[in-house]
């Protein structure tokens, strides 16, 4: 079976519990759940990870790299500043989607700019938690054309 990442970056364990206003009531047992739906239903085989330590996320791409058919990631706050993560990203030759729960671009500007866009081959920002199903249904796709 083909396997497919979905990584999730800094603080974000604590989604649906602090800030909802921002990132809304779903937490991330509920985000991998819907996932793990959508990808069982195409024959995927998940791997479903949040870290809040740069060298782990690191260590998963590596792993993703070698035994992956694509990358769904949201990097957090390491968006913004993670040169490591981009590096990382740029070595795997498959489908990598940056997914963001908010809308960056309606924040601070220091959320603008993106190091991990750089390496995605698509990009979702300000869908809810729903940015992770809409990446998955557009990786599903590529990987059946
Ligand atoms: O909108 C996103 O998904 C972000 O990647 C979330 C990051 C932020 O640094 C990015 O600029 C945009 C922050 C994740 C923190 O997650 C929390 C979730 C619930 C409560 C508190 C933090």
């Amino acid at each position: 079976m083909q396997t497919v990442y979905v990584l999730n970056g800094p603080n974000l364990n604590l989604l649906g519990k602090r800030q909802p206003e921002i990132y809304g009531y779903e937490t991330l047992a509920d985000v991998e759940a819907t996932c793990r739906e959508i990808a069982d239903d195409a024959g995927l085989t998940l791997k479903f990870h949040q870290s809040n330590a740069e060298h782990q996320l690191i260590d998963w791409i590596h792993e993703a790299r070698e035994d992956a058919v694509g990358i769904i990631i949201n990097p957090a706050a390491y968006t913004h500043t993670s040169v490591a993560i981009l590096d990382a990203l740029k070595t795997c030759d498959m489908p990598i989607f940056e997914v963001h729960i908010s809308n960056v671009h309606q924040r601070e500007s220091f959320r603008h700019h993106s190091y991990v866009s750089l390496a995605a081959s698509g990009v979702i920002a300000g869908c809810g938690t729903q940015g992770y199903e809409l990446a998955l249904h557009r990786l599903i796709r590529l990987l059946q054309a």
